[in-house]
Formats: structure tokens, sequence, C-alpha cells
């Protein structure tokens, strides 16, 4: 064992009493900061990340990110937070240091920003280059980049797309007639039976029924035929080099070269939306790494051109996010006269039991069945529309696609295959909002003081909160649905 020269101990100890004088019980704070040290750092590490123009500015940045973090850290676990004192010197020398590391911090800070700055200022063949480096540097082939020599200039079309607002807000009643058609049932019902086997092989291992595969199917991409005709690195490269959502985009690029490196299909043939959805099932590049499958075995994942993995890949997802394979999606109900409509939307969860309860029956008008399930009830129209009641595979529905009316409607041509006719009480005369009369309406609401946030011309989770309230207050349906009628009251009431 070494020696400790008794010169150096002493040191030590004086060093030990003036620490234990000096730091007080700041154990909390010194985590707190600590952690919000190493958020920080792996922000400075992500910035450098997407920001540098070339592996070595990366590196170089990287461990200036590093250092500059780590000693900033240090500083203040060791120094900082140990409270000043006047008795000691020890104080003063601490506050040099953490001077210092700030100093180092800040000159870390304009070195990440000033890359900020240029990267805007890249052409798009410059930015097409160090994305290349970058691909190169997460292990994705030279050979396979070569696609990255196809791209050209951003595509006007899909800016166009990307920023288009349509003047009048989806009805229910527009949205469900424009996909669920004489035609396309008929349709879908005639390839239930030529793919029978396949489906049925398909339900047998991931549990989920063949007529709802068909709905996603149909609804996706008209079973095959319209899957978008844009090369989907051109789409994904043009939002990726747009500022708006650069890194969501920039992140989906990422994941289709590693598709493309796999093999799975060949540039030429990766096509897809505007958006970058791709193949017959429209999935983004990170659903299909995550959930695609090759189901007839060839090595391949290709949900362009192979039903068998189309379907095993779509079956994958839903059964992945709790699809039950013994369970419809919901139904179509009546509401009682006296219900209470503030009980309706998805986060409203009950038992069918409780929904029995309090007076819904099914359409037909007979009880609903018994069975152990939780429920929403769902007005795609407001008071005056059809309801349903959504279980389970509903909410699975909206992770394919986050939207009440593509839920719906995928749910109800699954019905329709099986047989079941159409939506009994639709609205006989559902009037579209303008995306002007959508923001009057939240500007109304803001002056009747219920907060629809800034108006944008668009119903969200707010807007119809607000809605909600202000029903309550004039005692009118609390159904949240932004109408034409509510618009006009609201107007009169000016
Ligand atoms: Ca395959």
């Amino acid at each position: 064992m070494l020696a400790v020269p008794e010169r150096r101990g002493k040191k030590l100890s004086a060093l030990e009493d003036e620490l234990g004088s000096c730091r007080g019980g700041a154990l909390t704070a010194r985590t707190m900061i600590l952690i919000l040290c190493r958020i920080l750092y792996h922000v400075g590490m992500k910035s450098t990340r997407s920001i540098a123009q070339s592996p070595s500015a990366a590196i170089l940045l990287s461990w200036l990110s590093l250092s500059a973090w780590s000693l900033f850290a240090r500083s203040l676990r060791m120094r900082l937070l140990s409270l000043p004192c006047s008795r000691c010197s020890l104080c003063f020398r601490r506050s040099l240091r953490s001077l210092f590391s700030l100093c180092c911090l800040g000159y870390a800070s304009i070195g990440l920003a000033q890359p900020v700055v240029e990267n805007q200022l890249l052409t798009f063949d410059e930015w097409v280059e160090e994305l290349r480096a970058e691909a190169l540097s997460l292990g994705i082939r030279s050979e396979t980049l070569e696609a990255l020599d196809t791209l050209e200039a951003p595509l006007e079309k899909v800016l166009e797309y990307d920023n288009s607002q349509p003047e009048f807000v989806q009805t229910f009643t527009r949205y469900l007639n424009l996909r669920v058609t004489a035609r396309q049932v008929e349709r879908g019902q005639a390839l239930l039976d030529e793919h029978a086997d396949l489906l049925a092989g398909v339900q047998a291992k991931y549990n989920v029924q063949p007529h709802y595969l068909a709905a996603f199917w149909a609804i996706e991409s008209n079973f095959g035929s319209a899957t978008g005709g844009f090369s989907v690195l051109q789409a994904l490269a043009t939002l990726a080099y747009d500022p708006r959502r650069a890194q969501f985009f920039r992140d989906q690029l990422i994941t289709a070269l590693r598709i493309l490196d796999a093999g799975h299909i060949g540039a030429e043939r990766m096509t897809g939306s505007w958006a970058g959805a791709m193949g017959q099932l429209q999935f983004m590049p990170s659903v299909f790494f995550s959930y695609g499958v090759d189901g007839d075995g060839d090595g391949r994942i290709d949900i362009w051109n192979s039903l068998p993995d189309i379907f095993h890949s779509a079956a994958n997802f839903l059964s992945q996010s709790g699809w039950q394979g013994d369970e419809r999606w919901g139904r179509e109900v009546i509401l009682p006269a006296n219900f209470d409509y503030s009980l309706t939307g998805v986060s409203e969860r009950r038992l069918l039991e409780s929904w029995r309860a309090l007076g819904i029956r099914q359409v037909s008008g007979a009880a609903l069945p018994v069975a152990d399930m939780e429920a929403s009830v769902i007005l795609p129209a407001g008071a005056d529309g059809p309801a349903f009641l959504a279980y389970g595979n509903y909410r699975a529905t909206l992770a394919y696609n986050p939207s009440t009316f593509y839920a719906l409607t995928v749910g109800h041509l699954a019905d329709r295959f099986s047989g079941s006719g159409p939506i009994q009480r639709m609205p006989i005369n559902e009037q579209a909002m303008s995306l002007a009369d959508v923001r009057e309406l939240q500007e109304l609401l803001n002056l009747a003081g219920f907060d629809s946030g800034e108006p944008d011309g668009r119903v969200g989770r707010q807007t119809r909160s607000a809605i909600r309230a202000y029903q309550e207050r004039a005692q009118l349906r609390m159904d949240a649905y932004a109408s034409k009628a509510l618009l006009e009251r609201l107007q009169a009431e000016r």
C-alpha cells in the first residue's frame, strides 16, 4: 500500500473540513442540476449530429460539446452548489472555475449555433452530400447510397400538397361516401373470396379477421390500385430539406435508405404518397421497419407487390396494436332521448353493461349484447348524426390512423363486406363548415369566454372542449360538434 505523504494528508483533511462547512444540504438540487446537465448534453449531441456538415466536423463538435458539458456538470456538482461563504478561500477558486466552465459552455454553444445558420444556406446538392455522409456513418453501404444520385431539386408538387389546406372541413357524409360505395363493397367481397386461403392463414397466425384486412387494404390503396406515384426517396428528401418538419422526415428518409440497404425493394420501385407513405398499406418507413413481415418467405418484405407480405404486415401491425380477433370493431346504436352527450368521445370508456343501463340500444332496437367489453360512444356528425359504440378494435384502428372518420369507415366497410347494410342514421343534410366559418366560430367562442386557442380554422381538441363548455352553459346537447347551427347561434348572441 502506498503511504500518503503527511503534508498532502493534512491539506486534504483541511479541504474536507472547508467543503463540509460550505456544502450545506444541497443534495436534491445537485441531483436535479446533474439531470439537467445530462439532458442538455444529449440535446447538444443531437444538434451536433444533425447539423454537422462532415464527419470531421461532427467529431470536433461532439468533442467540444462533450468537454464543455462535462466540465460544466462537474463544476456545478463539485463547486457551485457548495454555497459560498465569507470565511474560506476555496469559494473564490470555485467561483473562478465555474466562470471558466461557463465560458467553455458559451464557446461550445456558439460553435453549435453557427452550423445551424450555415445548414439553412446549404444547396440541395450540398444537403444530399451531407445526408450521404450521415448515412455512411450509420453503416448504410455506399452502393445503396448511389440511389441518392438520382435525387433532383425539391419537388414543388410535394410542397404544394404539404402546404395545401382544403377550403372546407371534411364532413363524415362526404368522407364515407367517397370510400364506401356499392362497387367497392362488391369488389372487396370478390377479393375476399379470391384470397380466402391466404387470409385464413394470416388470421390463424395473427388473429385478425379477413374482412378487416380487406377494409384496410381498400381504404389505404383501393385494393392496391392507388399507392401514390411518387418516388419515396424524392418525396422524403423534399420534406426533409424543407425546414418545417425536417428532423421527422430526415429520420424517415434514413430509414427508407436502410430498407433499400436490406434489399427489400429497389429504389426505383419504392413508390408511395407525396408524404412518403409506401406501397399498398401506405406504411411510413419507420412503420415498415417495425412491423413489416416477409409473408411469402422469399427473404424480402415487399408491401408493394406481394399480397402475403401485405396481409401479414397489416395483421402484424394490428395484432401488436391490441387487435382482438374474436371481437368486432363496434356498432351503430340508438341513444336514449335523455342521453348525456358529455359522455361522448373516445376518452370516455365504460363497460357495455354501463351503456346498456343508460338506455343505449342496437340500431335495430334490440338490447346491447352481453359481453365484458369496454366501449366509447362516438358521434362523427354531432348529436343529429349517427351514433356508434366503439370497442377495443376501433382503438387499434386509431393506431393505424388517428382519425375518427378513418376508424369508423374501416369498421363500417368491414361490416359491409360481411353483408351488413348501410349506416341507418346518416345526417340528411350535413353542412360543411368552411375554414373561415371555423375560424369565426373560434373567435366568437374566445370572445364569449371559452378558450378555443388561436383561431386556425381547424377543429381540434381545444376547440371541441370550448364548444362543450359553451353548450353546457347554454344548456344545449354537449356533443362538442362544430356545426353551422352553433356558429349562427354565436353570431346572433354577439
Ligand atoms: Ca416476401
